[in-house]
């Protein structure tokens, strides 16, 4: 099942290792067929190359939109090389057999992290290039085709065991790796051109991704993972550095998105915040006049559960932050930078994760979620709702104090990266209890107030923080029972979209209980 390499076709975007790859192949007595950048920069180092407009005996035309795409190129890869029929059609044309292709594509994802606009979009879609890259995977019984530049090495590699042929389970990984890639690139064509025309639902719909790697396990031993990024530049856990620490787990990395993504819906603008997260939910989130300050306030809402947690922050990790985490264990921290000073503090750390990003996620940013169901996955829009000042509706006849406003519009903002049901009470821009992923609105409220207790208890306060506290519900009360046990636990102001059918009754029970009240017309479900 050797298949030798005696020719390669060889048309890169990304020149990187381009040089190197040809030298290697020269050297291994490989002729080279190249179009017209990837043959310059290898003519450049010396390679002898031969251009495919030489081979075709057409010119790259049409701005390079018609380069290879030519009998000469796609006999070449296409042609059985054991059907007689096939060999005599070569032998007929003057066609000469490609034994190996490497290809990598025009870069559309990179334009679509970089904004890029309509037209230079269109002209980023590679053509000659996937057609090329399926036509070589599908005669994998002959051809090579490598798709990454990651692959070279292993490429080499394979040429130096079989003496300058490749295998075939070679061939055949390489043109599933083929087809995920002209998959995956027409996906992002697809789903780019979804937004763009503002198709909310286009009537078919692919997601794709690359592996980062493959997980130990997944959310249990006994389950097998893997983590694949989309190949957008998305600043986030997918892109992260990790300075330092064993390797992230499934559960770690949906941890670490769900604590940067809430961390970043506080503007750093506006002072630092941190967030700490156990189970995707926070334990507890504050900000601070220093990063210090916001972390021993997230912390102390709930210093049990803190315990093992994930600790995300909406500025470079300092190090007097850095020394207060690395007290108590924690598995991760992301945050966008760290200082020299911080990175000593965690290098004795072994088992505590670093990572850092160049920036914060954009809470306002557009994009998908996919959530897999039997037979099928469910697509949404990314919840990038906002609600400021201006949106929110006093309805009771105390109206919250600036101060209160400051803490309601806090909550509401926690309240949206708490799984539902949701209550989240806040005093002084810190979370001091949270209740979170009930069944009933009731048993979140309740739990909450307790989590507030036990805070009282950890830090010895004389009462509970949550007596003066602000309330926010993700979602409205369907009933006042909810409220009236939020009221019970001492919430001076209450937070919520609004819209039920009882409003009437949760406004009259809210002025009852000298409660200011605003709604936000908006709901932020989470499951
Ligand atoms: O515009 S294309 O779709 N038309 C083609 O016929 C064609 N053939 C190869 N783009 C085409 N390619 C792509 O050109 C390759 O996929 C590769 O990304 C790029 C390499 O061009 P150059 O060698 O000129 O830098």
């Amino acid at each position: 099942d050797l298949s030798p390499v005696r020719r390669a076709l060889i048309s890169v975007s990304d020149k990187t290792g381009l040089v190197e790859l040809g030298r290697a192949l020269e050297a291994r007595g490989i002729e080279i067929l190249s179009t017209g950048g990837s043959a310059k920069a290898l003519r450049e180092a010396g390679v002898a190359v031969r251009d495919v407009a030489d081979a075709t005996g057409f010119p790259e035309m049409m701005d390079g939109r018609v380069k290879t795409l030519h009998p000469m190129v796609h006999g070449g890869l296409l042609a059985l090389r054991d059907n007689p029929d096939h060999t005599a059609a070569m032998e007929t044309h003057g066609i000469g057999a490609i034994d190996l292709l490497v290809v990598n594509l025009y870069p559309f994802e990179a334009a679509l992290a970089r904004g890029a606009g309509y037209d230079e979009m269109i002209e980023n879609i590679d053509i000659g290039g996937p057609a090329m890259i399926r036509a070589a995977a599908k005669n994998h019984a002959f051809v090579t085709t490598i798709v990454d530049v990651e692959d070279y090495d292993a490429l080499l590699a394979e040429l130096d065991a079989g003496d300058g042929a490749t295998s075939y389970a070679f061939r055949q990984k390489q043109a599933q790796i083929a087809y995920a890639r002209t998959g995956a690139y027409d996906a992002a064509v697809s789903t780019w051109m979804a937004e763009a025309i503002g198709e909310a639902a286009p009537r078919r719909r692919v997601v794709a991704g690359k592996l980062a790697q493959t997980l130990r396990y997944g959310e249990n031993p006994h389950q097998q993972a893997a983590f694949y990024i989309d190949g957008s530049a998305r600043p986030g856990v997918a892109t992260a550095v990790q300075h330092q620490g064993k390797e992230l787990s499934y559960n770690n990395i949906n941890d670490t998105d769900a604590a940067f993504e809430l961390v970043a819906e506080f503007d750093p603008a506006d002072g630092p915040a941190v967030a700490i997260i156990k189970h995707a939910n926070p334990s507890g989130v504050a900000r601070g006049e220093t990063l210090l300050e916001a972390y021993q306030k997230a912390f102390d809402c709930d210093r049990t559960s803190a315990f093992g947690g994930i600790v995300a922050l909406n500025q470079p990790l300092d190090g007097e932050t850095a020394r207060a985490i690395a007290e108590i264990f924690t598995e991760v921290v992301i945050a966008p930078g760290a200082s020299a000073e911080a990175r000593e503090v965690f290098a004795a750390k072994k088992n505590l994760r670093l990572l850092t990003t160049e920036a914060l996620p954009d809470p306002r940013a557009g994009g998908m979620t996919v959530r897999q169901v039997s037979g099928g996955q469910l697509f949404q829009n990314k919840d990038n709702g906002f609600i400021g000042l201006d949106d929110l509706k006093v309805v009771t006849r105390k109206a919250p104090t600036e101060a209160q406003l400051k803490d309601l519009l806090f909550a509401w903002k926690v309240a949206k990266h708490v799984k539902s049901n949701a209550i989240v009470y806040v005093r002084d821009l810190a979370t001091v209890g949270v209740g979170a992923g009930q069944m009933s609105r009731l048993d979140s409220a309740n739990i909450a107030a307790i989590k507030a207790g036990r805070m009282a208890k950890e830090l010895g306060l004389a009462e509970s923080p949550a007596i003066g506290s602000a309330v926010a519900s993700d979602a409205f009360f369907p009933f006042p029972d909810g409220l009236m046990e939020a009221a019970a636990a001492g919430a001076a102001c209450v937070i919520q979209p609004g819209g039920s059918m009882r409003d009437a009754e949760v406004i009259a029970a809210a002025d009852e209980a000298g409660l200011a009240m605003v709604f936000t017309g908006m709901r932020h479900f989470r499951h």
